[in-house]
């Protein structure tokens, strides 16, 4: 496996990165004036969860402090604003996605459960005994595990395209396994463990070419690059508020109406309902039949708040400055001798997995804390990833918006720190 990267041009010119004032974003987030360790704080584990924006903590204390109330049923004053702030936040994330109809969005804790939600109500509905559902070898568990409960409870088979040893998937092989008996596809958009991002467009022209809709877990692309579901074309979009800056609890399924429409309720409860009877209940139009009981309004409104911020940010500039921050790091951290980057795919986003030889990546974790800097160490819950790369676990640093190149340094000051220690 090859450890010299050299990441490729971007597909669309670079934007202008003279406006792009990193300082004054990382003023923005109280927590980064933290310190670990007694050492300046250097968050580099964005990719497990983002810090958040003043903006975005505000937005939930001032929900809580002026407009709290259950939505959706209230005639009162502060029922009726706060159902107008949640609509208005589902309107928000349609934008941010460009989803043709705010009805598309539905409201959810995160990927993992929104991806449960199409696995249990569309994959329930379409896939029986003997069918296939497709996924690819760099899936998050998230994007695994609900379909093999999926699988087994309909008699249905897991099938996984291969990948190749750049991380890459081998689209040739992924069209192959697209057959008849496939009911449903299921793929990253970027992966968590790699930083591969997925040619999506392509993967839905060759599944829609044989009726297959397909569903993208979103989690890791959405702090990083703009989403057009319209210009993707995929059926189901999974996305988790928290890894884009917003709060944990909330996320956001986007699903095509007609799809949605004909899909059973996922849960059973309020506010899903139109009318319920002993002998027959009556289920509320989409997005409301999806979203049963009392919702993370509060979740809803901080997410609304990050949209806002990343918005105002731009997200090819993000894009931009994220991509100079991998570029960066790439090219240091695979110039230290005995370090192997994992996941050299020519299209990547934001995340740089790697090995020291000789050193287990935990203690990489342990010895980097020590000096205030937070990656993660593991198998980032995608452990067939591990299995393909032929090793247990990676350190992983992932970038967002406020990462510096000072803290690239620092990093790979630490990686020699950590090499010293185990020398
Ligand atoms: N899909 C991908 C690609 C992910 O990276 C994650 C979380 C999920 C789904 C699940 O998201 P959740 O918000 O519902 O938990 N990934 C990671 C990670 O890489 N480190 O910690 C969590």
């Amino acid at each position: 496996m090859s450890t010299a990267v050299k990441l490729p041009a971007r597909e669309s010119a670079p934007h202008e990165m003279s406006d792009y004032d990193v300082e004054r974003i990382r003023a923005d987030f109280p927590i980064l004036r933290e310190k670990a360790h007694g050492h300046t704080l250097v968050y580099l584990d964005n990719a497990a969860t983002s810090q958040k924006p003043k903006a975005v903590i505000d937005a939930i204390v001032g929900y809580y402090e002026h407009e709290n109330a259950n939505i959706h049923r209230g005639v009162h004053y502060l029922s009726e604003r706060a159902t107008e702030e949640f609509e208005l936040a589902r309107k928000s994330a349609q934008k941010f996605i460009n989803a043709p109809r705010p009805s598309e969005i539905i409201f959810v804790r995160g990927a993992t459960e929104a991806i449960n939600l199409v696995a249990q109500t569309y994959g329930r509905t379409h896939v029986h005994a003997g069918d296939e559902v497709l996924i690819t070898a760099m899936e998050h568990h998230s994007d695994i595990v609900p379909w093999q409960i999926l699988c087994e409870q309909q008699g249905a088979k897991l099938k996984v395209a291969p990948i190749n040893d750049r991380g890459e998937l081998i689209l040739a092989e992924f069209e192959r396994l697209l057959t008849p008996r496939t009911k449903i596809v299921g793929v990253g958009h970027v992966s968590n463990a790699l930083g591969t991002v997925n040619p999506v467009r392509e993967i839905v022209t060759m599944a829609h070419a044989r009726n297959i809709p397909v569903l993208v877990d979103g989690a890791q692309a959405a702090p990083h690059v703009a989403i057009d579901v319209q210009q993707l074309d995929c059926d189901f979009y999974a996305i988790s508020g928290h890894k884009m800056y917003g709060p944990t609890g909330i996320g956001i399924l986007y699903g095509k109406q007609a799809l949605l429409e004909a899909m059973p309720p996922y849960q059973g409860g309020g506010d899903m309902i139109s009318s319920v009877t002993f002998e027959k209940t009556s289920y509320n139009r989409v997005p409301h039949k999806f979203e049963a009981g009392t919702p993370d309004m509060a979740g809803a409104i901080g997410l609304r708040a990050a949209i806002e911020y990343l918005q105002k940010l731009g997200m090819n500039n993000i894009a931009a400055h994220e991509h100079q921050l991998l570029e960066y790091a790439t090219r240091a951290v695979s110039a230290i001798p005995g370090v192997r980057i994992i996941g050299t795919a020519r299209h990547k986003a934001s995340v740089l997995s790697f090995v020291i030889e000789g050193v287990h990546p935990h203690d990489i974790g342990t010895i980097l804390d020590q000096q205030g800097i937070a990656i993660r160490t593991g198998h980032h819950c995608a452990q067939p990833v591990m299995e393909c790369f032929k090793i247990d676990a990676t350190a992983r640093a992932s970038f967002g918006i406020y990462n510096t190149k000072e803290e690239i340094d620092a990093l790979v000051r630490g990686i020699k720190k950590v090499q010293e220690v185990f020398a």
